[in-house]
């Protein structure tokens, strides 16, 4: 990495908490990079938001995608405020956005952060029972976006809302969901479907996974699971799980009962990925605005600290793992420290958090 590398960050910090949140990231990781000293940061913010939508009536400008495109990454907050429908502000905002830029896969990491606790009573003794990746497709699926209302009348509405499923787009997911269990130490991938009520796309999921798997047989050790079925599965035997793979719901349900099962869900970060690179990645805490907190300076930043981390992995491409390792250290440092927030079972607010982070990072 040439020592005078410039990653060029579009920051959109959208709503509620989202922009406590994002601030705080960028805080962190310009610190990253000054106390590092071989890149730095340039963030451009968008103000692209419920709030702005209710002032002027959109949310992103029309040249928005192309605008992205001029960027190294992406880093998004949160979308979501009570006064406007929330498909209304998730499909004029972070659908797009993934949709537009090839972000087909969604990496959703989750384990127990030191000095944190998680609500199962096995992994209170051992957290370590608790380690897994959940690759979520981010495409397809029923967040496709084809479907329609008719009938539209009275009580008689009539609306469907198809869940779009190809070869390649299934292909592909497996082949990242193997390639990522491939490279962990357990080697062990689950696939969740619901083939015995949905019989044509979830079908086509398990078939091309067993055309996959082949590849990886001896390699990586796999199984599938029903969705129903998968959520007992990591209540009652979290360890036995590594990697899993899911459709854009069934992934999008899972990861916020992963994030619960190690403690919060304000920890839990997200990736998505346009592994081609061609286009930029965006890097997101999974949970969402929450508006009842929102300016009481109480949100959890270590979501959005993790997200920031795996956004330097990804923009350093093999070449800047120990700066993330750094970041991801000092959030550790600072859980074990007991520096954390309600949620966490702490007293502490998302600045106090911010700077004993920033501490660490400089430390
Ligand atoms: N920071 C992520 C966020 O705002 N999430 C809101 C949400 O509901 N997202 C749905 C999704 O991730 O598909």
């Amino acid at each position: 990495m040439p020592s005078d590398t410039v990653f060029k960050v579009a920051a959109i910090p959208g709503d509620g908490i989202g922009v406590d949140i994002t601030e705080a990231a960028k805080e962190v990781l310009n610190k990253l990079a000054q106390c590092d000293g071989t890149f730095r940061f340039d963030f451009t913010t968008f103000d692209w938001s419920s709030k702005a939508y209710l002032e002027r009536g959109w949310y992103m400008p029309e040249d928005a995608i192309a605008t992205l495109k001029k960027h190294d990454a992406i880093y998004f907050g949160a979308v979501g405020w009570p006064s406007v429908p929330d498909h209304i502000s998730l499909w004029n905002m972070i659908l797009p956005i993934r949709k537009e830029l090839n972000q087909y896969v969604n990496v959703r990491p989750t384990r127990i952060l030191p000095g944190t606790k998680s609500p199962l009573v096995g992994c209170q003794k051992d957290p370590k029972q608790l380690d897994w990746i959940i690759v979520r497709e981010n495409s397809e699926g029923e967040y496709a976006g084809q479907g329609g209302t008719t009938h539209g009348h009275e009580n008689y509405a009539v609306a469907t809302e198809l869940a779009i499923f190809s070869y390649v787009g299934i292909e592909r997911i497996m082949r990242f969901a193997f390639e990522t269990a491939k490279q962990r130490p357990r080697k062990k991938l689950t696939m969740v479907t619901k083939s015995n009520a949905q019989r044509h796309g979830m079908v086509l999921w398990d078939k091309v996974f067993y055309t996959v798997a082949k590849e990886y047989e001896g390699v990586v050790e796999f199984d599938k699971m029903l969705v129903d079925a998968m959520t007992v599965r990591m209540v009652n035997r979290p360890d036995s799980l590594d990697v899993i793979v899911a459709t854009n719901l069934h992934a999008d349900i899972l990861s916020d009962l992963a994030a619960a099962l190690a403690g919060s869900i304000g920890i839990a970060p997200s990736s998505n990925l346009d592994p081609s690179r061609k286009y930029p990645s965006m890097f997101e805490p999974i949970h969402g605005s929450a508006p009842d907190i929102a300016g009481k300076g109480i949100a959890n930043p270590l979501g959005a600290f993790w997200s920031a981390a795996e956004m330097v992995r990804w923009l350093g491409a093999g070449k800047l793992d120990a700066q993330a390792d750094t970041l991801m250290q000092a959030i550790e440092n600072v859980t074990v420290a007991g520096v954390k927030t309600r949620d966490l079972g702490g007293d502490r607010g998302t600045q106090e958090v911010t700077k004993a982070v920033l501490d660490q990072v400089e430390r």
